[in-house]
């Protein structure tokens, strides 16, 4: 089992997304394990994308994803990381695929919608800095 961490930017939260990227994600078989709503501030968002920080576009990335709220969560199941960046599409919603959520609900790369960790050690530390331990539900259900 693997956990990865999404979370839907502010253009899709004020283009009312929210909904169709959750569902599409379930829908893969994704279990959701921790979801909550929050307005990132500067040093949280700097945090995240800290491996970006000397892009050309770090100051445009960080006042974007910052400018509202987003819907953060852990997603969980085999191969987590790789299925979600599959469903993601790529950077660029003008070469994503259609299909994918970047694919068939454009933007651009600058306001792509979602964010999905690239990697299990990555996916790792971000969880960590968005969660903490008992914010996170295991996702058995016995009825
Ligand atoms: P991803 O979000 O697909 O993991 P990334 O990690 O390379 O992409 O970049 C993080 C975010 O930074 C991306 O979702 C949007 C922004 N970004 C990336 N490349 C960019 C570019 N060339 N111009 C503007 N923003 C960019
Ligand atoms: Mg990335």
């Amino acid at each position: 089992m693997e956990r990865s961490l999404v979370f839907i930017k502010p253009d899709a939260m004020q283009r009312g997304l929210a909904g169709e990227i959750i569902s599409r994600l379930e829908s893969k078989g994704l279990k959701i394990v921790a979801m909550k709503m929050l307005r990132m501030d500067k040093a949280l968002a700097q945090r995240h994308y800290a491996v970006h920080k000397d892009k050309p576009f770090f100051n445009e990335l960080v006042d974007f994803v910052t400018s509202g709220p987003v819907i953060v969560m852990v997603l969980q199941d085999d191969d987590a990381v790789k299925v979600i960046r599959q469903t993601m599409g790529e950077t660029d919603p003008a070469k994503a695929l259609p299909g994918t959520i970047r694919g068939d609900f454009g933007g651009d790369v600058s306001h792509n919608l979602i964010h999905g960790s690239d990697s299990v050690e990555n996916a790792g530390s971000e969880i960590a800095l968005f969660f903490s331990a008992k914010e996170i539900v295991d996702p058995f259900i016995e009825f």
